[in-house]
């Protein structure tokens, strides 16, 4: 008995690393459609293009994607420039962008690694690089900003190929 025990834990253990097969079919969000539109280019239901802008849940902020490096963002490693505005679509210039995440929601997972966030060129702009969008597929990129006591989390979403 113990043998079949033991490789019965190691198929479930195996399963677990489901969200990196790349040919699963049954991957949430859906091998079907993206079978049948290969090559369509970005799902239309994301937010991203260079310009967006997005506001915060509390809609005290707003960030816009100035440029991005390479474009349409791709696969793996992204660097953005990006303005941070008030929620009149001014600039904020001195509010912070203190932490950005790329999130996946179908599977839970972060970029892995923080990406590097500095100061820009201009005031209120900031360089965002190794933004890491490892899989193909949807991803949130979330920017939190703060100034002073006031806090807000703008969310833009991607599309990646596989
Ligand atoms: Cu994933």
């Amino acid at each position: 008995m113990t043998p079949r025990i033991v490789l019965v834990g190691l198929a479930v253990a195996l399963s677990a690393f489901g969200c990196g097969d790349e040919g699963a079919d049954q991957a949430p969000g859906g091998g079907d459609l993206g079978d049948g539109s290969a090559g369509s280019g970005p799902d239309p239901s994301t937010d991203f293009s260079l310009g967006v802008t997005g506001m915060g849940d509390r809609g005290e902020f707003q960030v816009r994607i100035d440029t991005a490096d390479p474009a349409p963002p791709r696969k793996y490693e992204n660097d953005w420039v990006v303005s941070v505005l008030d929620a009149e679509g001014e600039p904020a210039e001195s509010t912070e962008l203190f932490f950005v995440e790329p999130f996946m929601p179908t599977h839970g997972h972060d970029g892995t690694f923080e990406p590097t966030v500095t100061a820009g060129d201009e005031p209120g702009t900031f360089n965002v690089q190794r933004i890491n969008l490892w899989m193909g597929g949807t991803w949130e990129v979330r920017f939190f900003l703060k100034n002073g006591d006031v806090e807000d989390r703008v969310v833009i979403d991607v599309f990646i190929e596989d």
